[in-house]
């Protein structure tokens, strides 16, 4: 068996905007949802918030340096909609914002790096959330969609890869079901509204790239949804139903619609009337709408069947609305687990790109994320990590597998290029091969991206 991975496999390291940039009120910027819930007390650990961040707004041409040191061939980076339109419309422009992502996007370029670009990472101008009670509202989809072809219009000569939404499930189920994430609502009603509004914003922006744009630009347009896998804790027939019912719940939520053109029959039976449904215009709009299969992967759990839990989940909870479900979560305690409390199982990766090809009619995939945090500490100027090198070797020794065995997946991002603002848990937890000093905010390579670094160049 091959360890060395085809020619043309991407390598990069990804990043988004209000985790990194800081510069929160620089230059004509306007607030988005995660800068006025950051100011919610006892929402962020420790009061943190993403003001400053790596101040990476004003320290962009150091890091693609340091990405340059690290052979990466691509850049996951994420615009802040509220940096190009303060009011999350056209009716505001803010050109300093539009010449901030020109810089960025001609110094990657200069040194040979290739932007992909994700639209929406969480953080939603404020103004829309206020007027409109953001992704709530279907006016949502057409303030997305034009501020979509603002950046077509204006990066899109120069930026070839494009991620419309960022993990549709988060927004749901932790921004609008538990209430951990902006803008901080509770129910089990809103999620399916928003996630349904976010996969028709998601369909409306790559018809207008399509229709407009692709043919002139030559680019290609998806979306990036999270999952973990889902590993029947029994060779029962009910918890083997119950893994499949999780994952569809998971996935199958946002990729059946685009790939298969309905939701899963789990969700359909099982939500009822909290489910909204498809129109036959917007279904035909909504099918084929992605250029290639984006995934976002951490962890695996165990599923049983169980009716009537409602307890199940890690830290964030991340069984979804597992009532919904008639799922019960849970982990090996032999599993080796991360700082956030995910457990380290490279093998549910490979088990879950399997899933996806075998579901999918095996689509062209990118991992657009996937990485580890842990209590990083730096002794002599080394920060040696040597469990977050294992994890990657774990991860990338399954891509490698289900690569050899027909699955067509085409690049991997590393979650994170430095360490930054992890949402709810603040700067306490460290996904970076990079270790940032948030006194000083200076970076230092982590021995695993001087490992990442040789990694590539042994596998080109
Ligand atoms: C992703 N869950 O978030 C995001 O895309 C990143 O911004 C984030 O830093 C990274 O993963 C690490 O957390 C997630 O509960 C947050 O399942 C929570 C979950 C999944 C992904």
């Amino acid at each position: 068996m091959t360890t060395t991975f085809p020619k043309d496999f991407l390598w990069g390291a990804a990043t988004s905007a209000y985790q990194i940039e800081g510069g929160h009120l620089a230059d004509g910027k306007g607030p988005s949802i995660w800068d006025a819930f950051c100011q919610v007390p006892g929402k962020i650990l420790n009061g943190d918030t993403g003001n400053d961040a790596c101040d990476h707004y004003h320290k962009m041409e150091e890091d693609v340096l340091m990405m340059k040191a690290l052979n990466i061939e691509a850049y996951r980076f994420s615009i802040s909609w509220s940096r190009l339109m303060p009011n999350g419309t056209t009716s505001l422009i803010n050109e300093a914002g539009i010449d901030y992502y020109n810089r960025l996007i001609d110094t990657l370029i200069k040194h040979g790096i290739t932007p992909w670009v994700t639209l929406y990472h969480w953080d939603l101008p404020l103004a829309i959330q206020l007027e409109y009670d953001g992704w709530l509202s279907d006016e949502s989809i057409r303030l997305f969609t034009d501020y979509a072809d603002l950046c077509y219009s204006r990066f899109g000569d120069r930026v070839k890869n494009w991620i419309t939404i960022n993990e549709a499930w988060v927004i749901a189920i932790l921004g609008h079901g538990q209430g951990v994430f902006a803008p901080g609502r509770t129910s089990n009603v809103e999620p399916y509204q928003v996630g349904h509004n976010l996969i028709l914003a998601h369909a409306h922006a790559v018809k207008c790239y399509r229709d407009k744009y692709q043919s002139e630009q030559k680019g290609q347009i998806g979306i990036t949804n999270n999952c973990d896998w889902r590993e029947p804790a029994t060779d029962s027939d009910l918890d083997k139903e119950a893994a499949q019912r999780a994952l569809e719940f998971f996935l199958g939520w946002f990729a059946d619609p685009i790939y298969l053109g309905q939701y899963p029959q789990a969700m359909r039976e099982r939500l009822g009337d909290r489910l909204p449904t498809f129109t036959d215009e917007q279904r035909a709009l909504v099918l084929g709408s992605s250029d290639f299969f984006g995934l976002n992967h951490y962890t695996t759990m165990y599923a049983a069947h169980d009716a009537g839990d409602d307890s199940a989940g890690d830290v964030y909870g991340n069984g979804g609305l597992s009532e919904d479900q008639d799922v019960k979560l849970s982990v090996d305690p032999q599993w080796e687990k991360t700082s956030m409390n995910w457990a380290v199982v490279p093998w549910g990766c490979g088990k879950l790109l399997h899933w996806i090809a075998n579901r999918y009619d095996n689509p062209e995939i990118y991992i657009t994320e996937n990485g580890c945090s842990y209590n990083d500490t730096v002794e002599n100027g080394i920060i040696a990590d040597t469990k977050r090198i294992d994890f990657f070797e774990g991860y990338l020794g399954e891509c490698n597998k289900a690569i050899n065995n027909g699955v067509k997946l085409k690049g991997y991002f590393i979650w994170s290029l430095m360490d930054n603002f992890e949402w709810a848990s603040g700067y306490s937890k460290r996904f970076g091969i990079h270790y940032v000093d948030f006194h000083t905010l200076k970076r230092t390579p982590k021995e695993s991206a001087k490992w990442f670094a040789k990694y590539i160049v042994n596998n080109k």
